[in-house]
């Protein structure tokens, strides 16, 4: 035999050895870290610790997950950085700050995209949902493969200063926005000041006044205690944003083909669990929110504000049209 077999034929002894002809790194051990801002028992987290312990359960206990939550590792920004070079394996972000990374996600972060919850979920889960995850794991430079699309609810503006009934109300106050031009533009053009900041600076921002308040959706509004800062929850329902389940590309790639198939797998199921938990915790989030005196309040004529945000359309929807279109066009 000459010296090159001989080199071929132990390579393959070896990977046999380790494990059925599948390459060695993939055999190994492998503790995931996964991270939220949110704390243990919100929806989001729920459903990743449960993913793990399938994922334990599925591998014998090969593959698991850790999961860091309450922002341990930083807030959505640092989350980002850290799943691009591998520092951590899953990421739960909102789509909010992924708009600047792949343009057509921004479309999602639209003021008023959605008509409801089930227009949301029926996009997220059929083709267009697909194509736009696709997007993201193709991305030269993103460095993150999308394995899950997660509900998020409604967002509405709360503050410190009155309720919001109308466009007018909204003159003045200092709003703290997600970090991506669309929502600072869709701030400022309700006649608010919308300023940029990470969800992890928000309370000390109430605190000192830097801002008069924020918006989100209840459940983040109740873990989040932004309630003690800001009273006043006044239902504007401005943005529907999924969010979604990164994983990093640079620890995927050292992952067996059926590996990655197994995750993408229960991540798809991790999907629809935590729907079940979002519909439970928003019930309970309105709940705590009478409980804790908050001042809630619709906003029956939504329409005025629909007008107001038609710049941010021109500004960030024209370039995609027919994506647009497509989504209205989904019933
Ligand atoms: C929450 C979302 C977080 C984060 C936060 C924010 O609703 O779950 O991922 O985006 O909003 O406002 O920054």
């Amino acid at each position: 035999m000459n010296r090159r077999v001989v080199l071929h034929l132990s390579a393959a002894a070896a990977l046999v050895a380790v494990g059925l002809g599948s390459p060695a790194f993939a055999q190994q051990k492998m503790v995931l870290k996964a991270t939220d801002v949110h704390p243990l028992g919100y929806p989001t987290v729920e459903a990743v610790v449960r993913m793990g312990k399938k994922l334990e359960a599925a591998t014998n206990g090969r593959l698991s997950i850790q999961m860091f939550p309450s922002m341990q590792l930083g807030g959505e920004k640092e989350m980002i950085e850290q799943a691009q070079v591998g520092a951590l394996q899953i990421a739960r972000i909102s789509v909010g700050p992924m708009g600047p990374i792949v343009p057509e996600m921004n479309v999602f972060n639209l003021p008023f995209m959605f008509r409801d919850n089930a227009h949301m979920e029926k996009v997220i889960d059929g083709p267009i949902g697909a194509e736009l995850m696709k997007k993201l794991s193709d991305h030269p430079t993103a460095g993150l493969i999308g394995i899950a699309w997660m509900n998020a609810g409604t967002r509405n503006v709360y503050n410190s200063k009155k309720p919001i009934k109308s466009v007018a109300d909204l003159k003045g106050l200092k709003i703290r926005m997600m970090g991506n031009p669309v929502f600072v533009d869709t701030m400022n053009s309700l006649g608010g000041n919308g300023v940029a900041m990470g969800f992890d600076q928000l309370i000390n921002a109430m605190q000192t006044g830097v801002v008069d308040g924020a918006e989100n959706n209840e459940p983040s509004y109740v873990s989040g205690q932004h309630y003690r800062y800001a009273k006043y929850y006044s239902k504007t329902g401005h943005l529907m944003i999924p969010e979604i389940l990164v994983f990093s590309k640079k620890s995927w790639e050292t992952l067996s083909k059926d590996d990655q198939a197994l995750i993408m797998k229960l991540a798809k199921e991790a999907q629809m669990e935590e729907r079940k938990l979002w519909y439970d915790r928003e019930k309970g989030s309105l709940e705590d929110m009478k409980k804790a005196g908050v001042e809630m309040n619709d906003v029956t004529d939504k329409k005025p504000f629909q007008a107001a945000v038609k710049p941010v359309w021109d500004k960030y929807g024209a370039a995609h049209t027919a994506l647009i279109q497509r989504i209205q066009d989904v019933k």
